[in-house]
């Protein structure tokens, strides 16, 4: 999409107001996804531009990651999340599946009214339980737009495996694919659907 195009794009999707934010704090260029292990994790959320289709999009990231980092916890352990808004409109972070605290949930408008641009939010809690979960925003359309990542929590059993991979499927959503979408998809165009190896 060259800049005209984005331009409108921008101006007829209310998108225009994220402009200044984004000279300021400019937009970052798409990084490989990684696994982020440990107990304290430093989280930033970004607009960051990625091509997976050919045609590079604005996406919503974490540490310029889509999808964001894979976060390894273990059971047992309290970890810390700080996370860090870069955008020009309010975010959030919710830990899907995660037995915690109401307090840390991460949904605006329950227990917490978000985060505010410029504003880090620290989640603190103990980890309860194993297995693969996700985490994503809870805010407009970021969620569709990149904000989201994979969650392993281990225990102390150890696997017999030569290498583990997570395997996350995503719907994109380029500009033209999500505008489409809310004008009723009346002309069939279809989201891409690509597969990552994280
Ligand atoms: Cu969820």
């Amino acid at each position: 999409m060259d800049r005209r195009r984005f331009l409108q794009t921008s101006a007829a999707f209310g998108l225009i107001a994220v402009l200044p934010a984004i000279a300021k704090e400019g937009v970052g260029e798409q990084k490989p996804t990684t696994a982020l292990h440990g107990n304290t994790f430093d989280l930033y959320i970004k607009k960051t531009w990625v091509n997976i289709t050919g045609t590079p999009v604005l996406a919503t990231t974490i540490n310029d990651m889509l999808p964001a980092p894979t976060l390894y916890w273990k059971k047992g352990d309290i970890v810390t999340i700080r996370v860090t808004n870069h955008l020009d409109e309010p975010t959030s972070l919710h830990w899907h599946g995660i037995i915690l605290p109401y307090t840390m949930d991460g949904v605006p408008g329950v227990s917490y009214p978000g985060i505010m641009p410029g504003q880090t939010f620290v989640y603190r809690f103990k980890v309860q339980q194993t297995g693969t979960y996700w985490y994503h925003s809870h805010t407009g359309f970021q969620e569709q737009t990149g904000l989201h990542g994979a969650i392993i929590i281990e225990d102390d059993i150890t696997l017999n495996v030569d290498r583990e991979y997570v395997v996350a499927l995503l719907d994109t959503a380029s500009m033209i694919c999500k505008s489409t979408f809310l004008l009723g998809l009346e002309r069939g165009y279809a989201c891409v659907l690509s597969i990552s190896l994280l």
